[in-house]
C-alpha cells in the first residue's frame, strides 16, 4: 500500500478540461500535474512544504506538488495570525515556496514517502500539535469511503470547505483526485453556490447544512443530487429532518478526527438515522471504554490512524491506551445493530464551532497575552448555527469586547475569536485556587 500512488485518478489519463473547479477557475488533470510538477521541483529536498491554504487552484497544485516530491505538506489557514503562523512554521520546519499556477514541469511518479500531510490541530491546552498523516492512511480512508458512499469517477463532488483540514482537503480534494470524480469547490460554502453547482455528491459541516436548510430554494435545488454528507460535528436532528423534507435526501452522517481520519459512517445503501453516525468503515475496529449504561469513551484501531504528533512522543503515547487503542476523547454508545452515536466529549475544553476544533487553552493564552487581561476562561456555549460558539470570561480593565475579539482574531485566526466576551470581577475558583468553569455565570 505505501508504494502505490495515492492520487490514482491523476495518472489515469482522463483530461476533462473542467476536472477541477476551485472558486470559479477550472483546469484539467494535465494542467494540474504540470503546475504541481513545478512545485515538486522546487520543493524536492526540503523538510516540509508550507502551503497557504486559500481556496484556490494554487493550493491544490501546491498540495499535489508536495505529494509528488515526497515532501510532507503543511497547510496553513490563510487567516492565521502571526503567533499561530510562527508556531506552525517553527514546529514543522516547513518552507514557504512561491506557487505559480501558470508554471509547468514534468515530475510524475509519486515517491514512496511516508508522511503526506502534517495537519495542525488544537488540544485542550497549549499551542496546536502537528498530526502526522501517512499516504497509506489517506489511501485506506479514501478507499473505505468510496465503498461506503459508492463514490466513483461518475460523481461530481461539491463543497466549499477550508483546505487546511481533513474534511475539505483530504476528503474534499484528495478524495476527488483518487476516485476521479469531478470537483467543484465553491470558494465558500454558501447555500446558493452549492445549489448552482449541480453536483451529485455534497460535503458540508452541520453549520453549512443548517444554512442550506434555511434557504428553501437552495435546498430544493439539491434534490437532484445523489448523496448529501455531513460531518466534523454533530448534525442536529431538526436539520436532518429539514434537509429530508426539502431535498428528498436523508443526509449521510460520518464521524472523524484529524488523528484518525474518517472512521465511522452511514452507508449510501443503508439506513440513515438522525443522531447517529453509522458503523465502522472497512478495517476499523471500535470499542466503548469504561461504559456506564453503554455510554463511554470511543476508542479505535485501524489503518487510517495517524503516525503520532510531530516531536511530541509523550502526547502521542498519552493518546493511546496501554493495550494500543486510540482514545478519541469522544463519548459514544453503540446500538444493538452496531450503529454508533456520538453523545458528547470527555473534555469541555475542546470546542467545536462551525466544525472547527478549538482548544479553550489556546484562546485563553491569547487573551492573557493582552496587557489589559488578568484572568481568562473560555468555554463553548450551545449555538443554533455554529453548534457551539466561543465565549470568553475575562477579568480585565480598560479594554472593550471588540478589542479583545480582534486581538485573538489577529493573533490566532478569525475562527478562533470569541463571539462573546463577558467581563467579571473575578473568576470562580475552588479552595485550591483553580478556576471552576462550571461555576461561571450562565450565558
Ligand atoms: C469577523 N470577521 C473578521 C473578524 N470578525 N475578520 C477579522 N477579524 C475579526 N475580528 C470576518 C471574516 O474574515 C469573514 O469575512 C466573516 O467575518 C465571517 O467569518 P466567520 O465568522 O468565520 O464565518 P462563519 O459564518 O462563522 O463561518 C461558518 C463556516 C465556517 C461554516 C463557513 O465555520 C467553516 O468554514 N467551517 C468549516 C470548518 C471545517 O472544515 N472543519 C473540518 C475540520 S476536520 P468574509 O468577508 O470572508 O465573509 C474534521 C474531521 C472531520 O473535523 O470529521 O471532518
Ligand atoms: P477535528 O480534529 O477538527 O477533526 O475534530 C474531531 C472531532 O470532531 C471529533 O473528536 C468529534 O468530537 C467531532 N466530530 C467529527 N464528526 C462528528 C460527528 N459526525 N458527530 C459528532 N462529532 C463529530
Amino acid at each position: 500500500m505505501p508504494d502505490a500512488p495515492l492520487l490514482t485518478a491523476l495518472d489515469a489519463g482522463d483530461d476533462r478540461a473542467d476536472a477541477l473547479t476551485v472558486d470559479g477557475r477550472s483546469c484539467g488533470y494535465q494542467e494540474l500535474l504540470g503546475a504541481a510538477g513545478a512545485v515538486a521541483r522546487r520543493a524536492a529536498g526540503t523538510k516540509a512544504l508550507a502551503v497557504e491554504a486559500t481556496a484556490s487552484l494554487e493550493t491544490v497544485a501546491a498540495v499535489v506538488g508536495g505529494l509528488l516530491a515526497g515532501v510532507p505538506v503543511v497547510p496553513i489557514a490563510p487567516d492565521a495570525g502571526a503567533e499561530e503562523r510562527a508556531h506552525v512554521l517553527r514546529d514543522s520546519g516547513a518552507e514557504v515556496l512561491p506557487v505559480d499556477f501558470a508554471e509547468r514541469a514534468d515530475h510524475r511518479g509519486e515517491p514512496a514517502g511516508d508522511t503526506a500531510l502534517i495537519l495542525y490541530t488544537s488540544g485542550t491546552t497549549g499551542p496546536p500539535k502537528g498530526v502526522l498523516i501517512s499516504r497509506a492512511a489517506i489511501a485506506a480512508d479514501l478507499d473505505a469511503l468510496a465503498t461506503a458512499w459508492e463514490w466513483t469517477a461518475d460523481d461530481t463532488l461539491v463543497h466549499g470547505l477550508p483546505l487546511f483540514h481533513v474534511h475539505g482537503l483530504v476528503l474534499g480534494v484528495l478524495g476527488a483526485l483518487r476516485t476521479g470524480s469531478r470537483l467543484v469547490h465553491t470558494g465558500r460554502p454558501l447555500p446558493a453556490a452549492y445549489a448552482a453547482a449541480r453536483g451529485s455528491l455534497y460535503f458540508g459541516v452541520p453549520t453549512v447544512w443548517h444554512r442550506v436548510a434555511q434557504d428553501e430554494a437552495a435546498a430544493r435545488a439539491l434534490s437532484g443530487a445523489r448523496l448529501l454528507v455531513s460531518g466534523s460535528a454533530p448534525l442536529p436532528a431538526p436539520v436532518f429532518h429539514a434537509l429530508h423534507a426539502l431535498t428528498g435526501h436523508e443526509p449521510v452522517e460520518r464521524y472523524g478526527m484529524t488523528e484518525t481520519l474518517i472512521t465511522v459512517s452511514a452507508r449510501a445503501a443503508g439506513e440513515r438515522r438522525p443522531g447517529a453516525v453509522g458503523t465502522p468503515l472497512t478495517g476499523v475496529s471500535t470499542r466503548i471504554a469504561d461504559a456506564v449504561d453503554g455510554v463511554g469513551e470511543l476508542q479505535l484501531k485501524g489503518p487510517t490512524l495517524f503516525d503520532g504528533y510531530l516531536g511530541r512522543p509523550e502526547a502521542t503515547a498519552a493518546a493511546y491506551t496501554d493495550d494500543g487503542w486510540f482514545r478519541t476523547g469522544d463519548i459514544a454508545s453503540i446500538d444493538p445493530d452496531g450503529t454508533h452515536r456520538i453523545v458528547g466529549r470527555a473534555s469541555t475544553d475542546l470546542i467545536k464551532s462551525g466544525g472547527y476544533r478549538i482548544g479553550a487553552g489556546e484562546v485563553e493564552n491569547a487573551l492573557l497575552a493582552h496587557p489589559a487581561v488578568r484572568e481568562a476562561a473560555v468555554v463553548g456555549a450551545p449555538h443554533a448555527d455554529l453548534g457551539q460558539q466561543i465565549v470568553a470570561y475575562v477579568v480585565a480593565t480598560g479594554v472593550s469586547e471588540r478589542e479583545l475579539t480582534d486581538f485573538v482574531a489577529a493573533r490566532l485566526s478569525v475562527h478562533k475569536r470569541p463571539r462573546e466576551v463577558r467581563f467579571l470581577a473575578a473568576l470562580p475558583r475552588n479552595a485550591m485556587g483553580k478556576p471552576q468553569k462550571r461555576l461561571l455565570p450562565p450565558i
